[in-house]
């Protein structure tokens, strides 16, 4: 990076600072995307004389609201809400909402951010937003998580819609919390439409939605095997988390012929030196979505497993690394775990998942290394293949949407190496993803005025 530039990202990133004190995750999302697109704005004067840069960190704007609720015993609890719209440039505002105990507006910002730049990526017409509450569901009764998810959508309703913004699931929120959503919004609106996604099957959702993330990584994961001329056929794979992406990650690189063998939670992580079957995977997805359970329990289903406590997956010897638990849970000392165990493939199925030191090292060894907003867009994107059936009022096959889904992670693979490939060849994802996401915001923010 000339001088010149390095001290557009130097001002920038210490006035945005400033302006936005203590928001940790947010500075490091947008500094992520800066180093990445400061030599394009550079070299197109008009974009630094517009200030699209400025006006893309700043939201179109914030929503922050109480959500009051009792719980079983009768006792009252407040919790706060966010709705985060962040850019509707290309489209509604798009993008999930996740319910845990760390959310704070740092981390919805990082989230809606993001999202914007998946979104554009994903070749569909979405802005990006974001949204959630520190509520965690964990320990909660099916009633208490209904009561909580009525109250955040008695406000939230009111600065939603199909053609405005349409929020889905992210951590914490599923099929379950979806649908308590969904009926309230549709009791207060008196509205039968495709304001949420990830709706079930039976009132408006979409097949294969719950796979999309999942499943959409491991396409995009393909591709990147495809340049080294490899496959996942036969390689060994570490992925964190036990949720909805992890799943259906663990499940599909598993088909793909891979041996997949651990698995984690918040508290630590199982290895099953045998590998996942559809059987074990069956098992974990019901011990996670149906009886809520934690992902240690595995060991006694399955002895051969050992559970690790306090512990990440990163230190098992694997060819390849699916981080799809939550951000920066991927640090230097696990890259370097990493690499001196000859993984030569980090694909991330969750938000930002590894830390800037990580970044750095991985791509310094030249691994394939994929950024969550390229390889984790299989989710958002299928929600607009959810979106689109609404509107039309059909119900495609999961062929088809699997064949969509093929697609456009195939096609963002190609922005990627478009954008992303550097003079030695090495195909710099971050890069790519960064610069393919931003061109698009940026210039339908040109055309369409100073609003
Ligand atoms: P789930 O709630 O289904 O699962 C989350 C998993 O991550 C759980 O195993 C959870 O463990 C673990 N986890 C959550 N917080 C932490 C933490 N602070 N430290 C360690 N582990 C943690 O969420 P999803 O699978 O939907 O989301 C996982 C990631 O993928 C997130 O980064 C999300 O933003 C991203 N993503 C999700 C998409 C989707 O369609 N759902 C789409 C694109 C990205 P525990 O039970 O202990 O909390
Ligand atoms: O981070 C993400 O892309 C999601 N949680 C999915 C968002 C969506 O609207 O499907």
């Amino acid at each position: 990076m000339d001088k010149f530039t390095q001290n557009y990202v130097d001002s920038f990133m210490s006035e945005l600072i400033a302006k936005n004190p203590g928001e940790k995750e947010f500075h490091q999302a947008v500094r992520e995307v800066l180093e990445s697109v400061a030599p394009y704005i550079v070299s197109y004067p008009h974009l630094l004389d517009l200030k699209i840069m400025e006006r893309i960190v700043e939201p179109e704007r914030v929503i922050m609201f109480r959500v009051p609720w009792t719980d079983d015993k009768g006792e009252i609890h407040v919790n706060r809400g966010y709705r985060v719209q962040m850019n509707s440039a290309l489209g509604p505002y798009k993008g999930g909402i996740r319910f845990h105990s760390s959310v704070n507006l740092s981390i919805m910002k990082f989230l809606a951010f993001e999202q914007t730049f998946k979104n554009s990526l994903t070749t569909l017409p979405m802005g990006g937003g974001k949204g959630g509450s520190d509520f965690s569901p964990r320990g909660k009764s099916d009633n208490e998580v209904m009561r909580f998810c009525q109250s955040f959508m008695t406000e939230l309703q009111k600065h939603i819609g199909e053609n405005t913004d349409v929020p889905a699931g992210d951590i914490g929120v599923g099929g379950r919390e979806v649908g308590y959503m969904f009926g309230q919004y549709k009791r207060l609106r008196d509205e039968f439409t495709g304001t949420l996604t990830g709706k079930g099957l039976a009132w408006g959702g979409s097949l294969l939605r719950p796979e999309a993330t999942g499943y959409g990584a491991c396409y995009f994961a393909q591709a990147m095997l495809a340049t080294r001329g490899k496959t996942f056929d036969g390689q060994t794979v570490c992925v964190s988390g036990s949720g909805n992406v992890a799943q259906h990650a663990a499940q599909k690189a598993m088909r793909l012929g891979a041996k997949v063998v651990t698995l984690s939670d918040s508290n630590g992580y199982i290895y099953d030196p045998d590998g996942f079957t559809e059987e074990k995977i069956d098992f974990v997805k019901n011990l996670k979505n149906v009886r809520r359970g934690r992902i240690k329990e595995y060991v006694s289903e399955y002895p051969t497993a050992k559970y690790f406590e306090n512990e990440r997956p990163w230190g098992v010897k694997c060819d390849i690394a699916m981080p799809c638990a939550t951000q920066n849970e991927l640090d230097a000392e696990d890259a370097k775990k990493l690499i001196a165990n000859g993984c030569f493939c980090v694909v991330e199925g969750a938000n930002m998942p590894t830390t800037p030191e990580a970044i750095a090292l991985i791509q310094g060894a030249k691994l394939l290394y994929s950024p969550g907003k390229a390889s984790n867009a299989g989710g958002v994107a299928t929600s607009g293949l959810e979106m689109t059936q609404n509107s039309i009022r059909q119900h495609w096959t999961s062929e088809e949407v699997d064949e969509h889904l093929h697609r456009i992670m195939s096609d963002i693979h190609d922005a990627c190496i478009k954008y992303g490939t550097e003079e030695d060849g090495y195909i710099n994802y971050v890069k790519g993803a960064n610069i393919a996401g931003f061109i698009k915001v940026a210039n339908a923010m040109a055309d369409q005025g100073l609003v």
